[in-house]
């Protein structure tokens, strides 16, 4: 068997939304675990994090450096989206009138002013499209995780990933959670975690065995 440690993140309370899809899901993948791994015993290890710019990244990388996973997917709520939203790649920028938890709005200011303007996610995204295909789970490529606090943390991990020997970091957005799946906005929360757990159980097999066929980026 072989030892295998995943982090899963979201956020706490968000924009009056009374049931968050990124607080939900790694909490009952943490429960439930993931199926379809033979020869794996995985630990997944959920944590929420502030709404805060200052505050999100410390707070998972305190997490990271206890759990010493080998991967970490981080996830976030994208109020327009219409389906789950495998997100390509995190910018260096930081740009918005809403405030965060600790009432700051950043203008057109990087993230690391010495760092790349931007990252590639390492998450193996063809796969991960074919098991949502599979268990008919509308989803689309990103581009972007947008310019507040889920990208903020999105880069600030993908910048520590890159001085890591092997560890596999993404980022996924989920639409709201609704009752029945809603062509517009929303999906069923077990329609969720499904998701979910087909990026763990993706993102492991890769990891345990890398193929450019799992990859799509661009
Ligand atoms: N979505 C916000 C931050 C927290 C969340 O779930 C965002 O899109 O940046």
């Amino acid at each position: 068997m072989k030892q295998f440690s995943v982090v899963i993140c979201g956020f706490d309370h968000y924009d009056d939304v009374s049931i968050n899809p990124s607080y939900e899901v790694p909490k009952a993948l943490a429960e439930r675990g993931v199926d379809g791994l033979d020869d794996v015993e995985l630990t997944i290890n959920a944590v929420s994090l502030p709404v805060s710019f200052t505050k999100a990244w410390p707070t998972l990388l305190e997490t990271i450096e206890a759990a010493q996973p080998n991967i970490v997917i981080a996830t976030g709520l994208k109020h327009a989206a219409r389906g789950v939203m495998l997100e390509r790649c995190a910018t260096n920028l930081m740009d918005t009138a809403k405030p965060d938890v600790d009432n700051v709005t950043p203008r057109r200011a990087p993230i690391d002013p010495q760092g790349p303007a931007a990252y590639w996610t390492r998450l193996p995204l063809r796969s991960i499209l074919k098991d949502f295909t599979r268990d008919d789970i509308p989803s689309t490529l990103s581009s972007d995780a947008g310019t507040f606090v889920c990208n903020s943390l999105f880069y600030n991990l993908l910048n520590w990933a890159s001085t890591q020997e092997k560890v596999l970091v993404g980022f996924v957005s989920f639409p709201l959670v609704s009752e029945t799946r809603h062509s517009q906005h929303g999906l069923p929360l077990p329609d969720l975690i499904q998701a979910g757990g087909d990026v763990v159980r993706e993102s492991v097999r890769y990891y345990l065995k890398p193929s450019s066929q799992d990859i799509l980026i661009a």
